[in-house]
C-alpha cells in the first residue's frame, strides 16, 4: 500500500528545466532560491556547468528542478547540449528559458528555443530576464535593493522586446519574468510562475504535499510573506 502511494507520488513529481545560453546565470538561479543552497557551480568567465544536473527538492524529493550546460560556447557543444536539452525536455513539465537582460543579441535565442522546445512545452514556457542590476543605466539602489525608476522603464521596454522575439517566432511564453539572482530581487516572484505553470495535477499535488515556501532559502522565506 505504502509503495503504491510512493509510486503515485513519484508519478506526479513536476519537473522544471532552465535553459539558456552559457553565463546567463542558471546554476546562480538556482543557487540563490532553494533551500537548502544547491551550491552549484558558478563561474565568472568560463562554462561552469557541464551536464544537466537534476536536483530533488524537499524531504521527500517532491519537486524536481534541473540545471543545465549553457549554449554558445561553440559549434560542437551545441549540437550535444541540443540534443540533451530535447531528451530532458521531452520528460518535464515547465521549461525556463533564461536570457541576460543587457543581451541585445537575442536572435539567437529565438533560434535555439524553436528548435528545442516541444509541442507540449510551447504554452508552458516561462522566459527569465536575469541580472537586471546591470542593466542600463546603471543605478540600481543599494540601499532599497531596487532598480532606478531609468532601470525600471529599460526592463519593461526590454520584456516588451522580448514577448515580441518570441511571439513572432509562433511561441506566446506563459510568462517573462525579470529578476536579479544576485541581488535576491523578484526571486520568489519567478519561483511563483515556475509552480503555476506546472499542469494543475502536478500543483495540486505539490501542494498537498507541504507549504511550497518552504522549498525556499531563509532570505527567500521572509519575502514570500511579505508579498
Ligand atoms: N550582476 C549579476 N551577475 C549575475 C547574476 N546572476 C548571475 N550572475 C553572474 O553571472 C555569471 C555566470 O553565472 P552562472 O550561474 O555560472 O551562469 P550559467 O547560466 O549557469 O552558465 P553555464 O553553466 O556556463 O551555462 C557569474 O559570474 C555570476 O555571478 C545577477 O543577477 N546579476
Ligand atoms: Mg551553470
Amino acid at each position: 500500500m505504502e509503495i503504491a502511494k510512493e509510486l503515485r507520488d513519484i508519478d506526479v513529481t513536476p519537473q522544471i528545466v532552465l535553459i539558456g545560453k552559457t553565463g546567463v546565470g542558471k546554476s546562480s538561479t538556482l543557487n540563490k532560491l532553494f533551500n537548502p543552497q544547491p551550491n552549484l557551480p558558478v563561474d565568472h568567465v568560463e562554462p561552469a556547468t557541464l551536464e544537466i544536473l537534476k536536483l530533488s527538492l524537499g524531504e521527500r524529493g517532491q519537486l524536481i528542478v534541473v540545471d543545465s550546460p549553457g549554449l554558445g560556447v561553440n559549434e560542437e557543444s551545441d549540437k550535444k547540449i541540443m540534443s540533451a536539452y530535447k531528451e530532458i525536455l521531452s520528460v518535464s513539465d515547465v521549461a525556463v528559458w533564461i536570457i541576460k537582460a543587457d543581451d541585445r543579441a537575442l536572435g539567437i535565442d529565438q533560434s535555439f528555443v524553436t528548435q528545442v522546445l516541444p509541442e507540449k512545452l510551447r504554452n508552458r514556457l516561462i522566459v527569465g530576464i536575469n541580472q537586471v542590476d546591470k542593466i542600463e543605466p546603471s543605478e540600481w539602489s543599494q540601499k532599497y535593493n531596487l532598480p532606478s525608476k531609468a532601470q525600471d522603464e529599460s526592463i519593461k521596454r526590454k520584456e516588451e522586446i522580448v514577448r515580441k522575439l518570441f511571439q513572432n517566432s509562433g511561441i506566446d511564453p506563459v510568462a517573462i519574468v525579470s529578476y536579479s539572482a544576485l541581488r535576491n530581487y523578484r526571486l520568489t516572484r519567478l519561483f511563483r510562475t515556475m509552480v503555476d505553470a506546472c499542469p494543475p495535477e502536478r500543483v495540486a499535488a505539490l501542494m498537498k504535499r507541504g507549504d511550497i515556501k518552504s522549498f525556499l532559502s531563509p532570505e527567500l522565506q521572509k519575502q514570500f510573506n511579505l508579498e
